[in-house]
């Protein structure tokens, strides 16, 4: 089973390298660089996100993708964190990361 992160440079899909991280799941990373002046996502990553949005999670095994971070977080199908810390601790970075934002 592989694991592809599509990632996008400069992107909250920086969480779900976080997340697989802790979690020790192995994964690759397919990486998009947003374009210098327009800051918007490469049209490639088109090809797996309707929106050309990042993160995106591809599993080569089951063929699932899934977009969205807090769905990937939320339901991660081949690495569900298993213990509730695991899954706190998922939220509560994902929390501190809107508040850093603004969002309260
Ligand atoms: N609600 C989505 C938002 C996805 C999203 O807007 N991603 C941004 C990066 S944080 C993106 O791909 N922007 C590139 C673009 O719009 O061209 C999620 O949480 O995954």
């Amino acid at each position: 089973m592989t694991i592809i992160v599509h990632h996008l440079n400069q992107s909250r899909s920086h969480r779900i390298l976080w997340l697989l991280e802790e979690l020790e799941v192995a994964y690759e990373i397919k990486e998009y660089k947003r374009n210098g002046e327009t800051m918007m996502a490469p049209p490639e990553l088109k090809m797996v996100h309707p929106l050309g949005k990042s993160p995106v999670l591809e599993n080569t095994e089951t063929n699932e993708i899934i977009a969205e971070s807090g769905a990937i977080v939320e339901v991660p199908p081949p690495h569900q964190p298993t213990t509730p810390i695991a899954q706190c601790d998922i939220h509560t970075c994902l929390l501190s990361l809107l508040r850093k934002r603004g969002f309260s």
